[in-house]
């Protein structure tokens, strides 16, 4: 694993979404499982999904608004339960997510819950692995604004820290070790360090989860498989 991946990544400052000229030089951190396609969805297919997104209704469960599609996911039980299938993902996600089986052959299958994250300045989420109730593969669609996450060893310190930023149209997988052994989380923070140095502000970043529920992990329905 590279020691420590570059705090240089995306951004001009000048307050345009969409200019990210200089993400392809973002260095990806070189962790078992992870893997990151930069150009997964093209311009228009990001304004599109945006739009989409934009027209659809936002919960409040958290600081940050989010919208559940397949299987909604409760924060506090950090729980999938039976009663919380929504239904079959919506055309303009399952095309999403049957093309990421084209890009990875991490999944087992097309994914069938996702959860859109909306951040605004000063948001982000806390470094977490995602629960078991999900499979072993996760991928991440970054939309809007570019932002640096962040990966941390399970049981390591701040110093073993290391940062990715995530490019719009951009989509980031994570199975066996990233998925698994590595926290990832985004700093809550108002500005991004610029590839020149400096810092810019931050702006709206929108991302879309993409995961398989496991039906046997899923309480209600086989509880003794269910690990936490
Ligand atoms: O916004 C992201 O890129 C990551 C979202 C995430 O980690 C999650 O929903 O668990």
């Amino acid at each position: 694993m590279s020691e420590q991946a570059s705090l240089d990544f995306g951004g001009t400052g000048d307050g345009n979404v969409g200019q990210h000229e200089n993400f392809d030089e973002a260095t990806v951190p070189e962790i078992q499982g992870l893997s990151y396609v930069p150009d997964f969805l093209s311009s228009a297919e990001q304004k599109r999904t945006l739009e989409t997104i934009d027209r659809s209704g936002w919960m409040d469960d958290l600081e940050r608004a989010v919208q559940h599609y397949g299987w909604r996911y409760d924060y506090r039980s950090r729980v999938v339960t039976a009663d919380m299938h929504i239904g079959p993902l919506p055309d303009w996600l399952n095309d999403i997510a049957q093309r990421l089986l084209s890009v990875t052959d991490s999944f087992d299958r097309v994914p069938d819950q996702a959860i859109v994250n909306n951040y605004e300045p000063g948001q982000g989420i806390a470094m977490h692995v995602d629960r078991h109730c999900f499979g072993d593969t996760v991928a991440t669609v970054s939309l809007g604004d570019t932002w640096q996450m962040d990966f941390r060893p399970l049981g390591g310190d701040r110093s073993a820290t290391v940062h990715m930023a995530l490019a719009p149209g951009s989509a980031l997988i994570l199975s066996g070790d990233a998925r698994n052994l590595w926290l990832h989380g985004i700093a809550k923070r108002r500005r991004e360090r610029c590839q020149q140095g400096g810092w810019r502000p931050r702006m709206r970043r929108v991302s879309v989860t993409f995961r398989t529920t496991v039906p046997q992990r899923v309480r209600g329905e086989d509880d003794r498989n269910f690990p936490n």
